[in-house]
């Protein structure tokens, strides 16, 4: 399988990350993808290319024209307003309050066009986010001149982000925006299977609507897990898109045995669906040491999620999402890469 990388990730390198009312070194660092490639390499998983160019315009597909031009400019309107600090929002608008109106002053920005206070911009932050989608694109682009599967090995990752807000360490929605370049190519319906550990609130929130993009995703409970407010099972899709969302909540303390009757069931909706092409944001944070998450899956369990998905027998584009236990991080996502590998048909 190739795998697609940019060096340019290095650039999001935050100096904290705010959890649990502390302020640590960030778990979503560069040393994560890192060790993923390091693992693509050393387990001779196929060649790595560097990524190609492809500017704005597949990602205004995806993204709000507001919302890429705050991206844009927020570093240097932040370090004017405040100095050499990561930017963070300090309050959102919630019941009774507006959101037509997008406040003038950075600060205000930042509020508008986020949601939580654990995802830093930095100097580098805009060049990283584009590089990271350009890897995705440059994945795709691949897979449309006939690679039958690929690897974008994205940082940062993608799927909490939306149309316009960024959060949980994602900008822009990379897997989104190389869904929407499938479907600029030809492909009629695209599968998104989403397997890391927090809900894909994002790419869900982008194609809510749409029965061409078919959203699945399994996660930690919503009523106990980040992001809280979205991924409950009654999430099933809206008009045109009714019966295009599912989503399957499962408790803290879940392992490969509670985990695969969920995973089963999701493989076997996208082999009903018949999608020209399957998308997977792959995160291994439900990892059994993970740092911030509470699933127990094992080393070995991860090639089964591969295996799953060649049964699916698809052209099949992974991107990474999550994944903070950074020793095992490239053992577990190079599993699930080799147990597609190994068993597809
Ligand atoms: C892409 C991705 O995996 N984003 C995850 C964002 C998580 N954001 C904060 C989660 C806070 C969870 N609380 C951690 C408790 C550990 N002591
Ligand atoms: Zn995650």
């Amino acid at each position: 399988m190739l795998t697609i990388y940019s060096q340019d990730h290095r650039y999001q390198d935050a100096r904290f990350e705010l959890i649990d009312g502390k302020l640590l070194p960030p778990f979503e660092n560069p040393r994560r993808a890192e060790m993923v490639l390091a693992q693509v390499q050393q387990a001779k998983l196929g060649a790595v290319l560097p990524a190609q160019e492809y500017g704005l315009e597949p990602i205004l597909r995806v993204h709000d024209p507001g919302y890429v031009a705050f991206l844009q400019t927020a570093w240097s309107e932040w370090l004017a307003a405040h100095g050499d600090y990561d930017a963070l929002p300090l309050n959102w608008a919630t019941r009774t309050m507006r959101h037509d109106r997008v406040p003038e002053t950075i600060d205000g920005k930042l509020s508008y066009y986020s949601f939580d206070a654990g995802t830093p911009i930095t100097a580098g932050t805009w060049r990283a986010i584009t590089a990271a989608v350009n890897v995705a694109l440059t994945a795709q682009q691949q897979m449309q001149q006939g690679a039958r599967s690929a690897f974008a090995l994205c940082r940062p990752p993608g799927h909490h982000a939306a149309r316009d807000f960024y959060g949980g360490y994602c900008f822009f929605n990379n897997a989104a925006v190389a869904t929407e370049a499938f479907r600029k190519a030809g492909a009629a319906r695209v599968a998104i299977l989403d397997v890391d550990y927090h809900h894909g609130n994002g790419t869900q929130a982008i194609f809510y609507g749409r029965s061409d993009v078919f959203f699945l995703s399994l996660h930690g409970h919503p009523s106990q897990e980040y992001p809280y407010f979205l991924g409950y099972e009654d999430e099933v899709g809206v008009g045109a898109g009714e019966g295009y969302n599912r989503n399957y909540p499962l408790r803290w303390g879940t392992d490969w045995a509670s985990y695969q009757t969920a995973f089963a069931d999701a493989i076997q909706h996208i082999q009903a669906y018949g999608p020209d092409v399957v998308v997977v944001s792959l995160g291994v944070d439900t990892f059994e040491q993970d740092p911030i998450s509470k699933f127990r899956f094992k080393r070995e369990d991860y090639c089964k999620i591969g295996e799953g998905i060649a049964s699916l027998a698809r052209p099949t584009l992974f991107v990474m999402e999550g994944g903070y236990a950074v020793e095992e991080i490239g053992t577990n996502v190079v599993n699930v890469l080799m147990g597609f590998e190994n068993s597809k048909k």
